[in-house]
């Protein structure tokens, strides 16, 4: 990218008529610039104005070529979208909309994963139906005080989520649990909790893989 940097700045420098140095300041390309526009309008107050901020950047950051590499990063293709499908996953709405499961789950302050809310389900399951592609892969994450009781159910309420499982141990008696499926219908149910015991959930995300 020190490449890139150096070819637009000789090219700012010829298209400009700017005398050979070794480098052209901020205010030097402004300068230019400026005197460009007044004199041929040929490019746009608003290209110029994006122009300036990109070359005095590149030009002035000392540390250009990790500008660059960031400002060129391509996801990889293990990235997924950015909506969580699941709806108030971390219930920090205050309270259990859209989630069923009756008087057995509830709201809890503490512990909490994150912000000021966590789902306390004391024997009973949670549960809340999303809207899936077919054929699709997703990825799941929790976290629990108790990890191997999140499931997901098909439309016929089958469990099908047991491939690439993972419960990695985390501070305060919290448990990430991540795991991906494919979708086998255009729904699933996300079912959390046990008959047998109280456990608390937060951060539930579901993702759609590219
Ligand atoms: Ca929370």
């Amino acid at each position: 990218m020190r490449g890139l940097t150096t070819k637009i700045l000789s090219s700012v420098r010829e298209l400009f008529g700017a005398e050979s140095q070794e480098k052209l300041s901020g205010a030097e390309i402004l300068g230019l610039l400026e005197k460009q526009y007044q004199a041929n309008r040929l490019i746009t107050s608003t290209a110029v104005a994006g122009l300036v901020i990109f070359l005095t950047i590149a030009a002035l950051f000392p540390f250009k070529d990790d500008l660059f590499s960031i400002l060129y990063q391509k996801p990889s293709s293990e990235a997924t979208t950015t909506i969580n499908l699941v709806v108030n996953g971390n219930f920090e709405a205050g309270n259990l909309i859209p989630w069923q499961g009756g008087d057995q789950i509830a709201l809890t302050k503490s512990p909490v994963h994150s912000g000021f809310f966590a789902l306390q389900t004391s024997g009973a399951a949670a549960s809340q139906k999303i809207a899936v592609t077919p054929g699709k892969t997703y990825s799941m994450t929790a976290y629990t005080t108790q990890g191997s009781s999140l499931y997901v159910l098909d439309s016929s309420s089958q469990i099908i989520t047991t491939s690439k499982w993972q419960e990695e141990s985390e501070q305060n008696n919290w448990t990430k649990v991540s795991f991906d499926f494919t979708a086998p219908s255009n729904n699933i149910t996300l079912l959390i909790g046990s008959q047998e015991t109280t456990i608390i959930f937060d951060d539930l995300q579901l993702f759609e893989k590219n």
